[in-house]
């Protein structure tokens, strides 16, 4: 899909159209004088030189003036635009993009994942750009935006959509035999559905207190892995001492659910010590009843952590770029049946052919090169970059296959 007024687009197309329009009049005007010259001046006509040109100061002067303003304009209008493109407008969104052999995952601020980058329409976006292993190249025809992701170095492009829609997103860089298919889209919603997009709970898994929590921008004030910031961390606090204010009296209490709800629909009543009392009162309009009991239950860890998916894993991680669900294998073994195979692999030197079993696939996610599957190439990468319970999910998700 194409649109091609929004900034991005709007910059490289002008410089282009400019610098492409001198070119064509230069083209055509020089090429219709010599034209006229070779008809005019033929040898038939005029056996011998009619006149000998000493030279022409004026005409010398133009022939050089003219051309360094006309390439200079051009260098001045390519710059001004350029710096367009590098320099991020106020208010712009953010959201990081890795690139992996072979595909593109999406990490948004709030740590959601998505093979696909879901934006608002009209907003400007900054798209940090890494690279896992090789070099890549984010490139979007339709927003006319191109930047390499290199290993170990991290850039960025900028967009700002003018149009809902779906915008081609592909690898301009060669990097190996996945290269083709490393290809996904931006979705360019309107504000609303960007809204409800990034309010649904199930597309980012996340329990609905910790939703609460980003919603209402207590995240702003708390964190929730232990370091201090304007308010106390909500980082483990079921049942720890808090000392707090109350009536000029210090008291010490065990923090419950009582006293959370309590802390957050009349904080003022009870301040934990060493802070500001800074933090506005929820009300039932603001927390509903049933939320703030989700966050009370976030916060005290009642909630059962979020089951794992294997499958949405294998997704994410972009395994399936390279191993099929469906029994083909072009690239690697397929995982259509992996759970119940006998495989042989190539271990110091020697084959060895063993039952596939957890044991084996941890092996083989953590150190894919101490074995390697006979009839296939070194090129999975190591996922030492999962945690333990990812890894987990992925082994048991794999064992039934
Ligand atoms: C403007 C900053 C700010 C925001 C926003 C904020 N808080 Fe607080 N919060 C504080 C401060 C400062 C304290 C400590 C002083 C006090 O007890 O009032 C606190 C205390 C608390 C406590 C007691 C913690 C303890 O260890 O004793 C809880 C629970 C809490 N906040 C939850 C929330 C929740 C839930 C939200 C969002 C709905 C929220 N806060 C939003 C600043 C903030
Ligand atoms: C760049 C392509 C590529 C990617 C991406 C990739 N793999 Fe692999 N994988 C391979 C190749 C090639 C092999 C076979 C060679 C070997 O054993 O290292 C393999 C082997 C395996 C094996 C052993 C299979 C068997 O039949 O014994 C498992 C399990 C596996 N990969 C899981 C994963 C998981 C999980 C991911 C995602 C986190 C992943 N792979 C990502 C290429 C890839
Ligand atoms: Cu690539």
């Amino acid at each position: 899909m194409n649109q091609l007024n929004n900034p991005t687009a709007q910059a490289v197309d002008n410089v282009l159209i400019y610098i492409f329009g001198f070119s064509l009049i230069l083209l055509l005007g020089i090429t219709a004088v010599t034209i006229y010259f070779v008809v005019k001046y033929r040898r038939s006509k005029y056996p011998e030189p009619t006149s000998q040109v000493e030279g022409s100061w004026l005409l010398e002067s133009i022939w050089t003036v003219l051309p360094i303003i006309i390439v200079m304009t051009m260098f001045w209008y390519g710059w001004t635009n350029y710096v367009g493109l590098r320099e991020i407008p106020a208010g712009a969104m953010e959201v990081k993009a890795t690139a992996r052999m072979w595909s593109w995952v999406f990490e948004y601020p709030d740590g959601r994942k998505e093979s696909k980058l879901y934006v608002p329409v009209n907003k400007p976006v900054k798209v940090q750009l890494y690279s896992a292993d090789v070099l890549h190249s984010f490139f979007v025809p339709a927003f006319r935006i191109k930047r390499d992701t290199v290993p170990d170095i991290e850039s960025y492009v900028w967009f700002q959509a003018t149009e809902p829609g779906s915008y081609d997103i592909f690898c301009a860089e060669y990097c190996g035999v996945g290269h083709a298919d490393m290809t996904t889209s931006i979705e360019v919603l309107s504000e609303e559905e960007f809204a409800e997009w990034s309010q649904s709970p199930q597309s980012s898994g996340d329990p609905r207190g910790l939703v609460v929590l980003n919603e209402q921008g207590c995240i702003g004030c708390h964190s929730l892995d232990g370091s201090e910031n304007i308010g106390p961390t909500l980082f483990e606090l079921a049942g720890n001492p808090r000392q707090i204010e109350k009536d000029g009296k210090t008291l010490e209490i065990t923090i419950d659910e009582d006293y959370l709800k309590r802390a957050i629909r009349d904080p003022e009543a009870e301040i934990t010590k060493g802070f500001d009392p800074m933090m506005p009162a929820y009300d039932e309009e603001t927390i509903s009843k049933e939320d703030l009991q989700a966050v009370v239950d976030y916060l005290l860890g009642k909630v059962a952590p979020v089951e794992l998916s294997g499958g949405k894993l294998l997704a994410e991680n972009g395994c399936i770029s390279c191993h099929s669900m469906d029994g083909s294998e072009e690239i690697a073994p397929t995982f259509m049946g992996i759970g119940e195979r006998q495989v042989t692999v190539e271990r110091d030197g020697k084959e060895v052919t063993l039952k596939v079993d957890a044991e084996y696939l941890r092996r083989a996610l953590l150190e894919p090169d101490a074995e390697m599957v006979k009839g296939f190439a070194p090129m999975m990468p190591a996922v030492d970059y999962l945690s333990e319970e990812e890894i987990d999910a992925i082994i048991n998700y794999l064992l039934k296959q």
